[in-house]
């Protein structure tokens, strides 16, 4: 449908400068549209700008956690440590010019649908305000942090802090060192600290399986080699290893009783098996649910780091936080300096709390006063013109949101066009088509592994998975074209 040329011009706000934010104004800037890029904080990153703890990774192969357009031959490892991946991030926002759209330490508070002008008010926490006809929502998923509910948290006598607000005054090195949560990122951080304290009381409420993956570096002469021949990336990114394990894992996803997840549950389990010596140690760290109902852990070292002597993995119910530690629910006192929270994040939330309001006054809030949705994970009724990024419902898996949200932006870009041509002033799906689309995917979703009997970030308020249902494949073929049958369009 696109020419390539806007015949009429458009004019866009993205919130959000991290990876799906920076996609949208790379493509937008390419082509020649008008478009400010709002971004709370004062640097780009998203994600890998909040989260800065020791041991923090990509669980996506560095080669394949790239933009498609843009491979990078200078990775150092399989994967990447967050401070590289910011890096990614920085040098291709410099590259591909858009900085200057940023506007850094600016929070959008509402976002008001006008329909007599068929056009988005964007307002700031200063109170400034931008008009837009399209808003691009790339404010990301997990930047809520959870604290957890424990009482006497506040009294804490030491350090204690989220794992998204990493404080590096704490005291790690020689230090006893209490960590709630075994999620990704605990598992991690045990890993880069248990070396460096005293000691280290690793809390898991419900232990992970954790699937080994192999972390290697890349040599020099291999560095050389991508970057004299990006073929050579391709080759890693699009090989049956990668490609064909994303494949293969969201068909396990949703057929749980099949092949593909047997041999998964079965690696998971000889990996705690095999790996973990101490008979005792090994029971506390089994998990009393099937692998990849949580979200699955890939480490190349968690098994063996987590026996480290100076490690101590309680899995007893937490009572409370006193001024200088943690009492168990049987009575044991924890003795802490420092307290780590790893209790994850409110992933409801995307681009809440700004407000946004659609056509005849509808909320967000309102919209998703049940649980967050999106036509396609894309678009909402009467939200026209109002597009999101890696928003609810989208495939969540141990594969690279960059990819998703590429494929996002092509549907995206699709519907822009009838703005673009002047075929519409506004787009947005029909209700109808938006309801028969979650009657579908919630009855799905309630036979994926995800479903299967666990809790997790992945389900809604009602214990729903909120993620995509079906095989990779349906969602690269759904992103294609969008179904134009189903928008309401308005000239
Ligand atoms: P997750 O995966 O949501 O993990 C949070 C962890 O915190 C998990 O082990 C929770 O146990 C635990 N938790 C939360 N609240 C409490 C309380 N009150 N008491 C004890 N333990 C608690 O967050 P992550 O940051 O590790 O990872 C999020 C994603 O970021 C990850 O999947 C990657 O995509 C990147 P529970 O399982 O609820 O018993």
């Amino acid at each position: 449908m696109s020419d390539g040329k806007s015949r009429r011009s458009i004019r866009s706000a993205i919130i959000g400068a991290g990876m799906a934010g920076i996609l949208a104004a790379i493509k937008l800037k390419q082509r020649g549209e008008d478009f400010v890029v709002f971004e709370k904080a004062d640097r780009i990153g998203g994600t890998w700008r909040e989260n800065r703890y020791p041991g923090l990774t990509c669980d996506v192969p560095s080669h394949a956690y790239t933009y498609s357009f843009e491979p990078y031959p200078d990775w150092k490892a399989n994967f990447a440590d967050g401070a590289e991946i910011h890096g990614y991030f920085e040098m291709v926002t410099d590259k591909y010019g858009i900085r200057d759209q940023i506007r850094f330490g600016c929070e959008v508070t509402a976002v008001d649908w006008d329909d007599a002008t068929s056009s988005w008010t964007v307002t700031i926490a200063s109170g400034e305000t931008y008009v837009a006809d399209v808003v691009i929502a790339a404010s990301g998923v997990l930047h809520h942090p959870k604290l957890p509910e424990i009482e006497g948290l506040d009294s804490f006598g030491g350090k204690s802090f989220h794992t998204a607000r990493w404080d590096d005054e704490a005291k790690i090195d020689g230090g006893r060192v209490g960590l709630i949560g075994c999620g990704s990122t605990g598992i991690q951080i045990v890993t880069a600290i248990n070396r460096r304290v005293e000691r280290l009381v690793h809390f898991q409420r419900s232990p992970q399986w954790i699937l080994p993956v192999q972390q290697f570096a890349f040599t020099d002469e291999q560095r050389a080699a991508f970057r004299a021949d990006p073929k050579l990336i391709d080759a890693i990114r699009y090989s049956d290893e990668y490609l064909g394990a994303v494949l293969r894992f969201t068909r396990a996803i949703t057929d749980i009783d099949g092949a593909q997840m047997q041999e998964i549950e079965e690696i998971c389990r000889q990996n705690l098996e095999t790996s973990v010596r101490d008979p005792e140690l090994r029971e506390k760290l089994r998990p009393d649910y099937r692998a990849a109902c949580k979200r699955l852990i890939y480490s190349w070292s968690y098994y063996e780091e987590v026996q480290h002597p100076a490690v101590f993995v309680e899995t007893g119910g937490i009572a409370r936080v006193e001024p200088k530690g943690v009492r168990m629910a049987d009575g044991t006192f924890h003795e802490l300096d420092t307290l780590i929270l790893a209790t994850g994040f409110r992933a409801d939330r995307f681009i809440r709390p700004a407000g946004v309001t659609g056509q005849g006054g509808r909320t967000l809030d309102d919209f998703w006063s049940v649980r967050p949705s999106a036509y396609y994970a894309v678009t909402l009724p009467e939200f026209p013109n109002f597009f999101m990024l890696n928003g609810p419902t989208g495939p969540v898996g141990n594969f690279s949101l960059i990819d998703i949200a590429e494929r996002q932006w092509a549907y995206i870009d699709q519907l822009m066009d009838l703005l673009r041509t002047g075929e519409a002033r506004a787009v947005a799906p029909k209700a109808s088509a938006h309801a028969d689309y979650e009657e579908r995917r919630i009855a799905a979703a309630k036979t994926t592994i995800f479903g299967s009997g666990c809790s997790s970030w992945y389900l809604d308020a009602t214990g729903v998975p909120s993620s995509w249902p079906w095989g990779y494949e349906d969602f690269a073929e759904a992103m294609t074209v969008p179904k134009f049958e189903d928008y309401a369009i308005a000239a």
